[in-house]
């Protein structure tokens, strides 16, 4: 026993290390590519803050932080904010999409961080 031990001490020595490395890799949130017309939730704060597409297309918001965030038209001062489009609450890794068939200029916000996340624009212009 003194000896497979011996003959095997590194190996023991190295599983925690593997097994907390593969855990590691696992556990922490994957590495996702930004789309188009996608616009991230990182950080605090809209990435990118201003996005342009074309008349019927459709913007998409993915949350990348680990605290919930809303994409909801309008200013918080608004009184008829989120009449255009308001997401429910969005958890790390969710998303919500929106369909802008209308040409114009769309601000939005976050209703849990009324005060760092806002201003951000969906410019739609015309289809091709
Ligand atoms: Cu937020």
């Amino acid at each position: 026993m003194k000896r497979f031990w011996r003959r095997n001490r590194n190996m023991w020595l190295l599983t925690p290390l593997v097994v907390g490395g593969t855990l590691a890799i696992v556990g922490c949130p994957m590495v996702v590519e930004q789309g188009v017309n996608e616009v991230f939730m990182r950080n605090n704060t809209f990435e990118p803050m201003i996005i342009t597409i074309k008349a019927g297309e459709s913007v998409t918001w993915n949350n990348r932080d680990i605290v919930p965030h809303t994409t909801t038209s309008g200013n918080p001062e608004d009184a008829d904010f989120g009449s255009i489009f308001k997401s429910p609450l969005l958890s790390q890794g969710e998303t919500f999409t929106y369909t802008f068939d209308e040409v114009g200029e769309f601000i939005y916000y976050c209703e849990v961080h009324p005060d760092i996340m806002r201003d951000a624009k969906v410019i739609v212009e015309a289809g091709g």
